[in-house]
């Protein structure tokens, strides 16, 4: 029997690539594909991929694709068979987990049982150790007091980690490197972990030094086979959120990976694992990959964001046999028969700006554009038109290459990066693109500390104005502005209305003087200087070197006399000069205004007006998606204002504190 007569329909309760993704997949196969969609989605790509899609609420995920209730009544309604939740969301919920089976409907993914063993830290820990899988020394009881804690941490030795034990992604994580800092930390993380969890209950690590993100992808079946799927190497994040991912991990041996994929299987042996799991290692990176050095440090019971990467060394389509697997049927191969070839790598394109701390960045898609080549696979949820929101992950696409080498993967990964085009929200493109040419990332070891290490030579600061692209769109203005007939008010000095270079015979007979075309340049105001010579034109901007070109710059529409001047991976906004367009907050700068990040509570503020401060010092704390975020002086100065109580709601930008001289 088929899968689809076994499965005849799934409804995708998720969004974005991820369910394109799976629809993609589930067509494949002869499913009937069932799309649920919030109001920012109704027209989003998987919407209109789908077979069929219902509306499930509003914008926010709380009211949408977090609400089981909401999208099991619809799995009823369409006639679902199962129900595939993505990453995210629901996906490692138990108790949807156990909904699915209790309406007849099978969820793909593991037992609600293995989810639960493995959705809490110190339990997973305790778990998998019995069953012989090398954990990280530390103290992972109950026990939480203070005193008693600090003892732990002397006993293990510092430096230590203090991790909240229903924590995730970084959150609730805090490396503590002296006794005396202890207590500030400890506190610190139970605070985290009580806000974004609700369980204030911390573990304390010894703190694996160099350390290497190196996961297993394991699969098993519910005949009781349970293989894995080599490793992906994840060290490349930054703030726990993964850049560039790659599989195989680079200087792993034959025999760590034994020893890694082994543990992994008995990770996923030890809760009954059924579906496509992940169990993550942290590796001591300090002299290379070692079999006696790697720790389990969680496994998530789900499809990850970066598995193409396997699916591009093993040539398994990993969705397929998730759906195999919920259908009942055993694997149908075992673990010598898992084969890798080559070496693949996959970028995650976001709509965050790097210039400016990776602050996550909205709005309209105006151009959207991926390269074809061999080798590469694009996986994306957007395409032109469409608009970045805040309510959910701002990744745009996943840039995927594969080649028969690491060296041949990153030449191809970065040459689709330089051929995608992204205009509208700023982007990590160009970051990404230097990434895949850095030599330390290159030539390795890395581990998960380089991108921090290497923020200014990865671009990742303010950069000085792109001239070449402001000249490209510079010209392109002006000879939109000479076909629609439009003067410059330097034009009409001697009083006339029309001026005579606008004219063709005018023109053919007298030199053209150079011009002063006045921009708005990212909100700021730039005269371009454009000279007329026998063979073109020639664009100058006053203090601004606009050197020999070599790359081209493409430039999108956005509305009439407005421009994207995209070169190199970032984007310039250039258009003609109005100065009731201009956003002057923009333009002047933020010089002493200190602003949320992202929207969130003020939850600490450590300044009144008056107060003398240094450059770095901390001034307040905003909690934003569930994690704290330290605002520190820009410069030294004195606090002339200071916006908001401890416990209020602050907007996105909205400012906090402001500093004068
Ligand atoms: C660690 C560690 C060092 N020692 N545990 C970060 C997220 C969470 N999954 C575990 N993390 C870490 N745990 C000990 N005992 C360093 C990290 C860590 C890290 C781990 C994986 C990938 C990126 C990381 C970045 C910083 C810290």
């Amino acid at each position: 029997m088929s899968i689809a007569e076994k499965l005849p329909s799934i409804l995708i309760a998720n969004r974005g690539e991820i369910a394109c993704r799976v629809i993609r997949t589930a067509q494949r196969l002869g499913l009937r594909t069932i799309a649920v969609y919030s109001e920012a989605d109704a027209e989003a790509l998987f919407v209109q991929m789908a077979d069929e899609a219902y509306p499930i609420g509003p914008a926010p995920a709380r009211e949408s694709y977090l609400d089981a209730d909401k999208i099991l009544a619809v799995a009823k309604q369409a006639g679902a068979a199962c129900i595939h939740p993505g990453y995210g969301f629901l996906s490692e919920n138990a108790d949807f987990a156990e909904a699915c089976a209790a309406a007849g409907i099978v969820f793909v993914g593991p037992p609600a049982s293995a989810i639960r063993a493995m959705g809490l830290k110190d339990a997973a820990k305790a778990l998998v150790e019995k069953a012989n899988v090398p954990v990280v020394p530390g103290y992972h009881g109950a026990e939480q007091g203070a005193d008693f804690l600090r003892g732990e941490a002397r006993r293990i030795g510092y430096p230590v980690l203090i991790k909240a034990v229903a924590g995730g992604g970084g959150k609730g994580m805090r490396r503590v490197e002296r006794p005396e800092d202890f207590d500030e930390a400890l506190a610190s993380a139970q605070r985290e972990g009580q806000n974004a969890f609700g369980d204030a209950r911390v573990l304390v690590e010894k703190y694996v030094l160099s350390p290497r993100h190196v996961e297993i992808q394991v699969f098993g079946d519910s005949h009781g086979n349970v293989v894995h799927l080599y490793e992906r190497d994840c060290s490349l994040q930054r703030r726990h959120q993964k850049v560039i991912e790659e599989a195989p991990a680079p200087g792993m041996t034959a025999e760590v990976r034994a020893a890694m994929g082994r543990a992994a299987t008995e990770a996923a042996r030890a809760v009954g694992y059924v579906g496509a799991g992940t169990v993550e290692f942290i590796a001591d990176g300090r002299e290379g990959l070692q079999a006696d050095r790697f720790y389990f440090m969680e496994m998530n019971t789900r499809l990850q964001v970066e598995h193409p990467v396997t699916e591009a060394i093993t040539g398994l389509d990993l969705v397929g046999l998730q759906l195999k697997v919920a259908a009942g049927e055993p694997l149908g191969f075992a673990q010598q028969d898992v084969r890798a070839t080559g070496h693949a790598v996959e970028a995650r394109l976001y709509a965050e700006d790097p210039e400016k701390g990776f602050l996550p960045s909205t709005g309209k898609l105006w151009a959207l554009q991926f390269p074809e080549g061999e080798g590469i696979r694009i996986d994306t949820g957007v395409e032109a038109g469409d608009t970045v929101t805040p309510f959910y992950d701002p990744m745009i696409a996943k840039v995927i290459a594969h080649g028969a080498t690491r060296d041949e993967a990153l030449d191809r990964l970065g040459e689709a990066l330089g051929e995608t085009l992204v205009a509208g929200p700023r982007t990590n493109l160009a970051f990404l693109k230097a990434l895949t040419e850095a030599q330390g990332f290159r030539d390795g070891p890395f581990d998960t500390g380089f991108i921090e290490r290497n923020l200014s030579a990865l671009g990742a600061e303010p950069q000085p104005l792109d001239a070449a692209a402001v000249a490209a769109a510079a010209l392109q203005l002006e000879e939109e502005r000479q076909l629609a007939g439009l003067t410059l008010a330097s034009e009409r000095a001697d009083g006339e209305h029309r001026s005579p270079w606008l004219d063709a015979d005018a023109f053919s007979l007298m030199p053209r003087p150079p011009l002063g075309l006045p921009l708005n340049v990212d909100g700021e105001r730039i005269e371009a200087r454009i000279e007329w010579h026998e063979d073109g034109a020639i664009v100058s901007l006053p203090g601004h070197d606009i050197g020999e070109g070599e790359h081209e710059v493409a430039l999108a529409e956005a509305e009439p006399g407005a421009y994207f001047a995209l070169h190199r991976g970032r984007q310039t906004a250039v258009s003609l000069f109005d100065p009731f367009g201009v956003d002057l907050d923009a333009a002047a700068g933020s010089g002493g205004v200190v602003k949320a990040p992202m929207h969130g509570k003020l939850i600490a503020l450590f300044v009144s007006v008056g107060d003398a401060v240094v450059k770095g010092q901390r001034l307040a704390i905003v909690e934003a998606m569930k994690m704290e975020h330290v605002l520190t002086a820009p410069r030294d100065g004195t606090v002339s204002e200071v916006a908001g109580v401890p416990g209020s709601q602050v907007a996105e930008g909205a400012k906090v504190v402001v500093l004068g001289e």
